[in-house]
Order: structure tokens, then sequence, then C-alpha cells
């Protein structure tokens, strides 16, 4: 039969872990059924090619991975959506018009403390954003909105990328999407 298509969004800081657990669920998901991964950071290369970081692109940014995850999961695909996504409105948004689609959406927050984020800053961005070189950078210099009410929470800082797959495969078992 026709696989339900979902809308799995992971909203989290820089370096939180977002697109490593959106690899490790495609990996254990793709085999079985159809995937799609829509990571921010690539997105910004195509899809949302010249955004930047204000709070209009940032929500612009946003909406146009939302459509085209609900066009993805209208036909059976399971989306797995990775971008900071800092405003809760924006997110709001998404859950919305995909429920309006009758189209399940899942938020997951990938969290870690901004402590430890800061130490590995695998990229050198949190760096310049301390040194005041980058304006408006999540966290540091620019808002995040933690999510209230997400389906599942994944510390990363805590969690393995396996426990962190674990409880997100958990979920959607639950919900009936696996
Ligand atoms: C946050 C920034 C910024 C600023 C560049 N603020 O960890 P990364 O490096 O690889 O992924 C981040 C990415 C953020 O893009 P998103 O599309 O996920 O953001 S949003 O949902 O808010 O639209 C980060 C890098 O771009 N980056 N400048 N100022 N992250």
């Amino acid at each position: 039969a026709h696989p339900v298509g979902f809308i799995l969004w992971l909203t989290g800081l820089s370096g939180a872990g977002k697109s490593t657990l959106s690899r490790a669920l495609r990996e254990h998901l793709a085999p079985s059924r159809p995937v799609e991964v829509l990571d921010g950071d690539e997105v910004r290369t195509w899809l949302s090619r010249g955004l930047g970081f204000s709070r209009e692109d940032r929500e612009e940014n946003v909406r146009r991975i939302g459509h085209v995850a609900r066009l993805l999961a209208k036909h059976g695909v399971g989306v797995i959506a990775a971008a900071i996504s800092p405003y809760a409105s924006a997110r709001e948004e998404v859950r919305r018009l995909a429920a309006e689609a009758g189209i399940p959406f899942v938020e997951v927050f990938v969290q870690a403390p901004l402590e430890v984020l800061i130490a590995r800053d695998v990229k050198g961005l949190y760096k310049k954003a301390l040194a005041g070189e980058l304006t408006h950078f999540t966290g540091v210099s620019d808002p995040y909105e933690a999510p209230e009410t997400p389906a599942v929470t994944v510390r990363s800082d805590v969690d393995s990328v396996e426990a962190g797959l674990r409880r997100v495969l958990e979920t959607l078992r639950q919900r009936g999407l696996l």
C-alpha cells in the first residue's frame, strides 16, 4: 500500500545536531519508504538562494521549506525538515498549513545547551558571533524561541545519535506513521 506522508520538523540551534539526526533518520527509513531531507543549509543554496538571516528572510525560508514539504508529503514522502526555524509563529504556520492539508506534522526539538555548542563550534560560527563579527547569529545575537510542546525532544549533548533516532522513531510509531 501507499505509505502515509508526514512532515518531521527538526528545530534547534546551529550545531545542535539537526543534520546528523536527519541523516540517521533517512538512512533508517529509506530502505522501506520514500524519504526526503530538506536541510536549511542546503535549501539556502537552491530554493532559498539570496535569503539572509533577518526575521523576514528566516520566515520566508521556513515558509518555502514548509511548502515543498507539503507537496512531497501529499504524495506519501516522509519529509524530514531540518532548519533552525527560530520563530514559533513561523513553525506554527507550517503546522497549520500541514493540518489543513491533512498532513501529519511532528515537531522535534533538537536541544543542546549553548555552552556546549560554543565549546564544540564545528564551523567556528559561534566564535565569530561572540566576537561581534556575525550579527543576527541565532542564540548569540538573534533570538531562538524554543518549542513549548514539541512531540519529542532530543538532547544531543546527552543522547547518542542512536538514542535520538530511537526516540524519534518511537514517536512516529505511536502516531501510526511507521
Ligand atoms: C544562524 C547561520 C547564520 C546566522 C549562517 N544565524 O549550522 P549551520 O550553519 O551549518 O546551519 C546554519 C544555517 C542556518 O540556516 P537555516 O536555514 O537552518 O536557518 S533558519 O531556519 O533560521 O532560516 C548555520 C548557518 O546557516 N548560518 N549565518 N546568522 N545560522
